[in-house]
């Protein structure tokens, strides 16, 4: 597999938006994208597994059962890419309906670096696919990917794992309508979308009680230690899962355990945290069924079709460009 890497300048955005995020008046935050680097990333595949959290299977058996539907949707000549693809592993069934109708171009988006490497391992096995990954954020990755497009083709894009919902509501809404931009009328956008479930069992999937979520929000604090210098002393933080009943989603915070004083020399700040005061690191927005038909006509997209897991709610959306 080919990956087409830009050079950036990463280590200089992560300390410019930890710096900005922490000197937030009120509320510190953090951007949940920082918590995936590649140990981040290790552990929300462990997560991935746990029984508290059903997430992934849900989206995982509703691609493996429906996949032929889905792809028996998209008419023609068809590229697939995928927003932020992880190691790849429940686009197999997709791409292999698609492979077995003809030969497919999948070009996975992902910011990881070793991710794209897993993704390679995980699908070049498939029969007539040529896999080009792109180490791009999404919206950069998606235009290089039309840009790329052969008269008569179809661009089907994959957003799943219910990351729109780690966006807040309106950015969500700002995020499709710029995917929507960047495509045609008839282009396919399959979206996963995790939807609304009783408080304690969204407290269990994001506190879960071996700790691994726990693990994964404070490996933030170990990343700006070990990329940006910092001296955050973990033991002195707090994972904590918290419901916004009003944002309807789950929030991330780390929590100060005492008054202490930080600094992050490559971010060029000393940051002060009070008791109990905790930096907000990740929102797990949460839909109803309904809600996405509106959000698909809102962002220039009609929802053709909704499957919906059984055993944990969550819903794979078919939207197409108008
Ligand atoms: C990737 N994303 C959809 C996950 C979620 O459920 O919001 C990330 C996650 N955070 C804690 N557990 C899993």
């Amino acid at each position: 597999m080919l990956i087409r890497a830009i050079p950036s300048n990463v280590t200089y955005e992560f300390a410019e938006d930890v710096r900005a995020g922490l000197n937030v008046p009120g509320q510190k935050e953090l951007p949940s994208k920082y918590l995936y680097d590649d140990v981040g990333s290790a552990l929300f595949e462990v997560i991935s597994h746990l029984p508290q959290y059903g997430l992934t299977r849900a989206d995982e058996r509703l691609l493996r059962r429906h996949a032929s539907d889905i792809v028996d949707r998209v008419s023609g000549p068809v590229a697939v890419t995928e927003l932020g693809s992880g190691s790849g592993k429940k686009t197999r069934w997709l791409l292999e309906a698609f492979c077995r109708r003809q030969r497919t171009s999948y070009y996975p988006i992902e910011i990881s670096h070793s991710a794209l490497v897993m993704c390679k391992r995980e699908l070049s096995d498939i029969d007539a696919i040529s896999i080009v990954g792109l180490e791009r954020e999404y919206l950069d990755g998606l235009l290089e990917v039309a840009a790329y497009r052969k008269r008569d083709q179809r661009l089907f894009v994959l957003f799943l794992g219910s990351t729109i919902g780690n966006f807040d509501r309106a950015a969500g809404v700002k995020f499709l309508s710029a995917v929507r931009s960047i495509l045609e009328p008839g282009d396919s956008l399959l979206l996963g979308t995790d939807l609304e479930k009783p408080s304690w069992q969204l407290l269990q999937a994001y506190d879960d009680e071996l700790g691994v979520t726990a693990a994964f929000n404070l490996n933030l604090l170990g990343r700006i230690n070990r990329q940006l210098g910092a001296d955050f002393d973990l033991a002195q933080f707090a994972h904590v899962a918290r419901l916004n009943h009003e944002a309807r989603s789950v929030e991330m915070h780390l929590r100060s355990k005492r008054r202490q004083v930080v600094s992050i020399p490559a971010a060029e700040v000393v940051v002060e945290f009070q008791p109990d005061e905790t930096i907000w690191t990740e929102s797990s927005h949460k839909y109803s069924a309904g809600e996405i038909f509106q959000l698909a006509q809102q962002t220039g997209f009609r929802c053709e079709v909704q499957w919906i897991d059984q055993q944990w709610p969550f819903a794979e959306n078919l939207l197409v460009a108008e």
